[in-house]
């Protein structure tokens, strides 16, 4: 049985990454931070949390790292663990910058320390890319971010490749393009957008505020970008690869299909609050999955439309049961 180790398990793609390795017949290890609150609801969502193995870690603390590799005998690391947040990014860019950009240092570290053999996923982002310097953007793209996560992911990125150019890890990065599902975590546009569209159609919520509608992103469906963190994985020769789904929409069209979904007309409950603007946006981003088609067979298969039916049938479930215990 392959034992991988997810890091971030309680996030998004933690939780859809342990269902697929489950699947393959992995023994799934999944890091957790100590909280106050029990944070492993999508694990629960998924029916999958009794299958995993837990371990509490945290970025911060090189001590918890090597605890649970050690525990763990991954043959197989994915580092999912991020502050990942944006917005959360430019209001604390110290914490963000030790997270997702130091985190990943210390976690090379130990990996170099307890077992080089072992292969490495890193979670780099298209936010990378941010100023665009291209269009569509490709493995080949000069980066240019435009926030303290984006900065922090590009150091991290470096370290990844540095790891193996200078130690010969198997350490792979795949730039993954913003990818959605009922699991996105709720501050997030596109579930911010679902959820409140199922809310305000049962009457439990009457108006929505949001930033900047005019922004435009490449959003495909988490299930499957995970597919191609561990093909990446699986292959002979580690590299990075932009995951994409090679289209792009503004959040004001996001807007207008969620609500359509239900029926409404957007503009009698959209507000714009000036708060939600970003200091420096990213206002457009087209990915070229290319690479990743050819040598890993990957492409998307859920279209935008589908995706923001999926999200909003999820939250409208969600919400009549919310309503119901009213
Ligand atoms: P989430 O925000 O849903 O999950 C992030 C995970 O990181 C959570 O499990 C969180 O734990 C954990 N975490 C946060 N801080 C620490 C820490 N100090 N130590 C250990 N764990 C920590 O993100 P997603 O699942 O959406 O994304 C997964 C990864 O992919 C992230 O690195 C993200 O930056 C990156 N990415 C995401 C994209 C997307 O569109 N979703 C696109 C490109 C990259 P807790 O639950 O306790 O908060
Ligand atoms: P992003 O995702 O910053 O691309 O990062 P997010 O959904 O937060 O923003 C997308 C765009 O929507 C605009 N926007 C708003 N965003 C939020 N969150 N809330 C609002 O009310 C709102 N109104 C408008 C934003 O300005 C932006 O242009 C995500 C994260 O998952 C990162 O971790 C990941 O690396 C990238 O995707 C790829």
């Amino acid at each position: 049985m392959k034992r991988a180790l997810v890091t971030g398990i309680t996030g998004q793609d933690g939780a859809y990454l342990a269902q697929l390795l489950l699947s393959e017949g992995y023994h799934v290890f999944g890091t957790y931070r100590r909280s106050s609150h029990p944070p492993f609801e999508r694990l629960e969502y998924l029916g999958i949390k009794e299958q995993i193995e837990l371990l509490p870690m945290d970025l911060l603390d090189q001590g918890s790292i090597l605890r649970a590799l050690e525990a763990s005998e991954p043959e197989e690391v994915y580092n999912l663990a991020a502050q990942s947040f944006v917005q959360v990014s430019f209001e604390q860019p110290i914490l963000t910058g030790n997270v997702t950009g130091l985190g990943v240092a210390r976690l090379l570290e130990a990996i170099r320390q307890v077992n080089p053999g072992i292969r490495f996923y890193q979670a780099s982002s298209s936010e990378m890319f941010g100023k665009v310097q291209s269009i569509p953007q490709d493995e080949k793209t000069p980066f240019y971010p435009r926030s303290p996560y984006g900065v922090a992911k590009l150091y991290s990125h470096w370290m990844t490749v540095n790891y193996r150019e200078a130690y010969g890890l198997f350490a792979c990065a795949g730039i993954l393009f913003n990818h959605e599902s009922p699991l996105r975590g709720t501050e997030f546009v596109t579930r911010k957008i679902s959820r409140a569209v199922a809310r305000i159609k049962l009457g439990l919520q009457d108006h929505l505020e949001l930033g900047n509608l005019q922004a435009k992103r490449d959003w495909g469906f988490a299930p499957e970008y995970v597919e191609a963190m561990w093909l990446m994985l699986q292959q002979d020769q580690p590299g990075d690869y932009v995951i994409a789904s090679g289209g792009t929409h503004r959040v004001q069209e996001f807007v207008e299909k969620a609500f359509e979904t239900v029926g409404l007309d957007w503009r009698e409950y959209v507000v714009k609050q000036e708060a939600l603007f970003r200091p420096a946006e990213v206002d457009l981003l087209v990915g070229n999955p290319a690479r990743a088609r050819r040598d890993l067979g990957w492409q998307p298969k859920t279209s935008f439309p589908e995706l923001v039916r999926i999200m909003v049938e999820a939250d409208l479930a969600r919400a009549a049961k919310e309503a119901l215990s009213q």
